[in-house]
């Protein structure tokens, strides 16, 4: 009775705005922010719920990412520090478009009772973590989310400030797992686990002559002010880190700048340009989960040349590869691998059919799914190790426990023995990558620490990492609809089952091209249609795409 007035209450005070429908999508619930504070009011019951299901710590993150700064969103992290299971998302589009605070409490009352959920009690707190990204519209609906959590009696919301939404993650993950969970925390093990790759690095950690800058985009957000403080504590030798964009020049967020902005249009981001022709750039995402890096081939055009996802998909995958066969060599005296690591690399349809063509030729198992971080991730997880990346660059590397515990014996072992030194360092430096790069979700700050570090490793310029392989010429489209959801696709959506006729006619399409590839599906964060479509040269891949989305119409 209690909690039933708490709700009611605190729920009078966040009316759904009219004709609003909010949906949890790809990556939870996004629109303009204005619209928002009965959606982040609701998503903080949810997150509360969820912490006093699983007995755990929750996070509750309030971002739109890529978008506009106008924008705002919001979703939940699991106890793993991976999203929300993906059971409880209709729970959440029902809780978020309850029209009135009596049909919120009764389907509260109905989830928590179909859930066993105990409320309250004399048990300790349960606890939710809340973090945001640099967005004015922020601090309000972090205000409706601290009261959503409130209202759900056993609960209480902590206020862990502006973060990248791969820091509130492993936050999470870390408080799941130890008391090491803070912001302080992460950026120790990222730093650690980074000086201790390059220490393994064959002959040192030198740089190639003139090759030791790099250029990072923030995209006038969370990352940019992060990757100083976390330059500060590395105190690189030989790596000059410049961070440009990191909101503090007074750009805007995202606008013109921004791993999304880079790799759709593959022009120059602002504060960049023919002074930086040869240099190796990077650029984040707005809340740094994503990264890309490029370069600037000459002082006369806006163009980049874009070292996707799917490349740093690949180099990591060539060098997880290298460190396992040096693991493997039976050294003489040394009974050699006694485990089967299974590898496997995750990818989308909107994976470059030439890095798909590239990996399995590496001879890596590589499977498809969906769009959206939940199906790679939970792919990539059967794996001993697991690779997974999306061609925008969102993606990670999953370590299992077995195999990390194999890792950690396999270490002592040869830490006693005369012999296999080289396999000791394949072995540690393995350790060193499963701290380093975020096991909960992509994370663009680990991630170019990762790339920077393996780069050393191979001695390779950010050119010969450009030459493993050349992407096929690509386009993407959007079309606006009206209902984005008369489009269903199949087998990780490379093919559309409804409207009829439709996938016959994509098809009919692509026949007409060289090594052609089309597909289209329905976004999960905007009200658009994608297309995509490659070809073997740039002029079949827009016309393909053209022709395509000219059906959707
Ligand atoms: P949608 O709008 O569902 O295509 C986009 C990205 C996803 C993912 C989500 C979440 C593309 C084609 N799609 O999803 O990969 O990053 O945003 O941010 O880039
Ligand atoms: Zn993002």
């Amino acid at each position: 009775e209690e909690q039933r007035s708490l709700l009611l209450s605190s729920a009078s005070q966040f009316p759904l705005p009219d004709g609003f429908k909010p949906s949890y999508g790809t990556a939870g619930f996004r629109a303009e922010a204005s619209v928002l504070r009965s959606t982040v009011y609701r998503v903080g019951i949810l997150a509360a719920l969820r912490a006093l299901k699983t007995q755990s710590v929750i996070g509750l993150m309030i971002t739109a990412s890529h978008n506009q700064v106008s924008d705002n969103g919001v979703k939940v992290a699991d106890p793993s520090g991976g999203m929300l299971t993906q059971d409880w998302e209709p729970f959440a589009d029902a809780l978020a478009n309850a029209p009135t605070p009596d049909h919120l409490v009764r389907l509260i009352t109905e989830f928590v009772e179909a859930e066993k959920i105990e409320l309250g009690g004399e048990k300790k707190k349960v606890e939710v973590l809340v973090g945001r990204d640099t967005r004015p519209s922020g601090l309000s609906l972090l205000e409706a989310a601290k009261l959503g959590i409130g209202s759900i009696i056993g609960a209480v919301a902590i206020d862990v400030g502006i973060l990248t939404t791969p820091q509130l993650h492993w936050m999470v993950r870390a408080s799941n797992r130890s008391t090491q969970a803070s912001e302080f925390d992460y950026l120790e093990q990222l730093s650690r686990s980074f000086r201790c790759l390059m220490d393994l690095i064959p002959g040192g950690a030198e740089s190639n002559e003139g090759d030791d800058k790099l250029a990072v985009d923030g995209a006038n957000g969370v990352g940019g002010e992060k990757l100083l403080v976390l330059k500060e504590m590395l105190n690189l030798k030989g790596l000059e880190i410049e961070v440009r964009n990191s909101g503090r020049e007074g750009g805007v967020l995202n606008e013109g700048v921004g791993a999304d902005f880079v790799q759709k249009e593959k022009v120059v981001p602002s504060g960049f340009g023919s002074q930086d022709v040869g240099i190796r750039c990077a650029s984040l995402d707005g809340d740094a989960d994503r990264l890309v890096y490029f370069t600037v081939p000459s002082k006369n055009s806006s163009k980049i040349e874009l070292v996707d996802g799917d490349k740093i998909l690949s180099l990591f995958a060539v060098f997880i590869k290298e460190q396992l066969s040096i693991l493997n060599k039976v050294a003489d005296g040394n009974t050699g691998n006694d485990y089967q690591c299974r590898i496997g690399v995750v990818q989308t349809a909107y994976a470059n059919g030439a890095s798909t063509d590239y990996l399995k030729q590496l001879g890596l198992e590589v499977v498809l799914t969906p769009t959206g971080v939940k199906y790679l991730h939970e792919k990539a997880s059967i794996y001993d190790i697991g690779i997974y990346f999306e061609a925008n660059g969102h993606g990670t590397i999953l370590f299992s426990e077995p195999f990390l515990l194999w890792l950690e014996a396999k270490n002592d072992e040869l830490s006693s023995v005369a012999q296999g030194p080289e396999q000791r360092k394949a072995a540690l430096r393995l350790l060193a990558v499963s701290k380093l790069i975020n096991q909960a979700v992509g994370d663009a700050l680990s991630g170019i620490l990762l790339v920077e570090a393996i780069l050393r490793h191979m001695g390779w310029s950010i050119h010969k990492w450009s030459e493993l392989y050349h992407d096929l010429p690509s386009k993407q489209l959007k079309v606006k609809v009206v209902d984005r959801t008369a489009v269903v696709t199949a087998n990780a959506e490379t093919e559309v089952v409804k409207p009829p006729g439709i996938q016959e006619a994509i098809k009919a399409e692509i026949a007409k091209y060289s090594k052609g590839r089309c597909f289209i599906r329905p976004s999960g964060t905007e009200d658009v249609i994608r297309v995509y479509a490659e070809a073997s040269t740039r002029d079949e891949a827009d016309s393909l795409a053209s022709s395509v989305a000219k059906l959707v119409d």
